[in-house]
Formats: C-alpha cells, structure tokens, sequence
C-alpha cells in the first residue's frame, strides 16, 4: 500500500472492546497510521456498517469490514509489516487459526460474559464479595477446565509466543479477554500460584509486558480496575 496515495485506515471501536483490541494491538506494533474514532457497540455510527452493531468495524477507503478476524486478514494482506503475523508454513497457520477460533468458541464467551461481565454485573448491584464468588464458582470451575484443555496447545518449548515460536494473530486474539480476566480476583485464581495451566500463565505474563499491550491498556477492563474506576470502591 502506498502511503501517499493510500485512504486512511479507519477503526470504529473502543479500547473496553476486546475484539478492537486485538485489532489496535497489531496496529500499535508496527506503528500503523489509522484513525480510530471511539463509537460504542450498537451505536446509530455503526449501523451503516455492521449489521450487528459489534465493534470493531474497519474502513479503508469504499471497504467496510465487520468481524474481527477478516479485519485481522484483510490487514495483513494490506500491511506487510503485518503478514508474518500468518505464520508462513501451512501447519503452523492452521493452529494459529485454530486458537483464534478456539477464542470466539469457547475463551471469549467464558472469559468476559460469564466471568468479567457478570462480576461487574454484580458488583453493579452491590451484591456482598462472599456471594459473588459463589455465583462465579461454576464459571471459574469451566475456565479452569478450558485453561487445562488449551495448555497442551500452548508452544512453549518454541519460545514465548503461542505458535511456533513466533508472534501471530493468534496472541493477538486471546491476549486481550484474558488480559481482563487477569484483572479480577477470579482470573487471580485462575493465573495464580495454583494455576492449571503454567504455561498459559507464563505467555500471558509476557504478553502483558509488551509495548504494544501498554499502548492499548488504557481504557480496557484491567486499567479502569486497576484505576478503580471500576470495580469495588
Ligand atoms: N465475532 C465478532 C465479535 C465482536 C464482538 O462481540 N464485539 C463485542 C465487543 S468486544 C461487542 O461489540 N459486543 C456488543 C454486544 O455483544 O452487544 C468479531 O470477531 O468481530
């Protein structure tokens, strides 16, 4: 793409939304110019371009894209700053596939409605401590046995990415709902001293310490926590 001549890349999102997150954190990487307009889910802005109202939306000149992950391949075709974030050998793109699929099916829909989401759901409603760790006990029992299902998946012994030893979409995708589930006293369990899965716990540790992950902190679940801006006070 030609800098000169290129359209603008246009992002409608917001930095709370985990899917725009992953999409700004690849961004943010290589220094991506774009636009990012900050337009919540099911905003009217939206519905000329996403028929569901579900962030994040790009535009890049007549294109409008919704859903992530062909946002993900249209701007690794557009930016080749971002193509090796499709591992080049067929074998290795597929698992990183099957993780960005393995995030929509089963981490996100734990990770943020049945954890995050509820327990600040509750904590909304002034429901006692005591009794939102009860209500989440069932949720928390699932993620650790997703968490022990995904460890075997994790590549450690390839380096500190998920998939053959080298960053992909794939870290980009679950880094960011479990960036917010690390954030809360469930995810505290989860990704603690007890953890069932080490080496999960150890990529997301590494995950969180890169530039990128700094540059799109603010403004998620983890920053308005750790700001108390949310959560109890
Ligand atoms: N499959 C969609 C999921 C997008 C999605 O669920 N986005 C969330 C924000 S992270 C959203 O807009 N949620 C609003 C809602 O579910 O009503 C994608 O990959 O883009």
């Amino acid at each position: 793409m030609s800098s000169s001549t290129a359209p603008p890349l246009q992002l409608l999102g917001l930095p709370f939304s985990t899917y725009t997150r992953t999409i700004t954190l690849a961004l943010s990487a290589v220094d991506a110019s774009f636009q990012y307009t900050h337009v919540p889910p099911h905003d009217d802005r939206l519905a000329p371009h996403s028929p569901f109202g579900l962030l994040p939306v790009l535009l890049h000149g007549d294109l409008t894209l919704y859903e992530s992950r062909a946002v993900a391949g249209y701007l690794s075709a557009q930016l080749p700053a971002l193509r090796s974030l499709f591992p080049q050998d067929a074998a290795a793109a597929a698992r990183a596939e099957r993780w960005i699929s393995l995030l929509s099916s089963q981490l996100f829909p734990l990770a943020e409605p049945r954890l995050v989401k509820a327990r600040h759901a509750l904590e909304e409603e002034g429901v006692a401590e005591e009794e939102v760790a009860q209500k989440l006990q069932p949720a928390v029992e699932d993620m650790h046995a997703l968490l022990e299902k995904l460890e075997p998946l994790v590549e450690a012994e390839a380096g500190p990415w998920l998939v053959a030893g080298q960053k992909s979409w794939a870290d980009y995708f679950v880094l960011p709902p479990l960036a917010d589930l690390e954030a809360t006293p469930e995810g505290k369990l989860l990704f603690g001293a007890d953890t069932r899965a080490p080496n999960l716990t150890r990529w997301l540790r590494h995950m969180l310490q890169l530039p990128e992950a700094e540059k799109t902190y603010e403004g998620t679940v983890a920053q308005l926590r750790a700001a108390g801006k949310m959560g109890r006070k």
